[in-house]
């Protein structure tokens, strides 16, 4: 797939704005930071060689502030929250990074609104195309495919760049241990290491780094986790309430899903998390073959075969686990 248009269209855009999915992880952080700071990049280069040239406004918005280990990334101080981004704005080109629907934009959907052209790079395979451009590729992450695009582009990928990058590999294959690593992977991880990215730092910030509530909730989710040994199905439920009651946030919860089916009698595994609103957030994860983005799909979510997510209205956790137990 080539990146031809996607990069004629960036070229004849003055306002462009980035955009990925809510509660963002590393993927969603490190390919949009990486695309930000690229088309930083590509102004400066630009004004250097021209001096009328107009600079390029670009903006990187995500409904949510980033995690906490995420927040050592450099350029990561200038993603906005949307709830301060003026809603009256518009764009030539929003580019939406790592996100399968236009409804995982959250509020920053007001912006895609506002933007006369969509361009949708994403590695999800259950993508619903809704971007006047679509770029889907079914590889380990957003960012690698944010990592080909900036060398078609011709832009110098510096050590804030390979670090945004990295990160989002490092989140997406769980530290270059999942199926979706394949070698092209592990050479865009060398090429990044030599220009500079500091591999065990990058682990060190964004993996040893928990706070309280997360170490809490993950000696809950051990204790509590229930595990259906006919169907090898583990899971755990945590109501607000239990949230609450640890001093925990949503991206606490960051994680668990794949804590728990680290059981080594585990095949498919899922968290369900009771948001504020009484609908229920699951994720699912998957050791060999059940597909758990066909399960995941009944809820109206999706992802790829082995990691998953949907949200489930009106229903008790209870049923979301018959539900899915019907399905296994
Ligand atoms: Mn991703």
């Amino acid at each position: 797939m080539s990146f031809e248009k996607i990069i004629d269209r960036i070229r004849e855009s003055n306002r462009i704005v980035i955009l990925s999915h809510v509660n963002p992880d590393g993927d969603a952080v490190g390919a949009g930071l990486g695309l930000f700071l690229t088309l930083n990049k590509l102004n400066e280069e630009l004004k250097a060689a021209d001096e009328d040239y107009m600079e390029k406004v670009v903006r990187f918005v995500l409904e949510d502030n980033i995690p906490r280990n995420l927040r050592f990334l450099e350029g990561s101080e200038m993603i906005e929250r949307d709830q301060y981004v003026e809603s009256k704005y518009d764009f030539d080109l929003a580019i939406c990074v790592d996100a399968a629907t236009d409804e995982r934009l959250g509020t920053t959907h007001r912006h895609l609104e506002r933007s006369k052209f969509v361009i949708n790079i994403d590695h999800h395979t259950s993508n619903t195309m809704f971007g006047d451009i679509n770029h889907v590729e079914d590889i380990s992450s957003s960012s690698e495919i944010i990592y080909k695009l900036i060398n078609e582009m011709g832009i110098e990928i510096t050590r804030e760049i390979g670090e945004a990058l990295y990160t989002g590999l490092v989140n997406d294959t769980g530290n270059f241990a999942h199926s979706n690593v394949t070698p092209k992977t592990f050479a865009m991880a060398a090429d990044l290491m030599e220009r500079g990215v500091d591999n065990s730092k990058i682990v060190r910030e964004f993996f040893h780094n928990k706070n309280l509530p997360s170490l809490k909730l993950m000696g809950m989710a051990l204790q509590e986790m229930v595990y259906n040994s006919e169907k090898k199905f583990t899971y755990f439920y945590l109501s607000s309430e239990a949230l609450e009651g640890i001093q925990g946030l949503k991206e606490d919860a960051e994680g668990i899903v794949n804590l728990i089916n680290s059981y080594n009698e585990s095949e498919v595994s899922l968290f369900m998390r009771e948001e504020k609103d009484g609908s229920i957030k699951g994720s699912m994860r998957s050791k060999h073959n059940v597909d758990v983005n066909k399960i995941a799909g009944m809820f109206g979510g999706g992802g790829h075969v082995k990691a998953a997510g949907f949200t489930a209205w009106d229903m008790t956790p209870e049923e979301v686990v018959e539900k899915v137990l019907n399905k296994l």
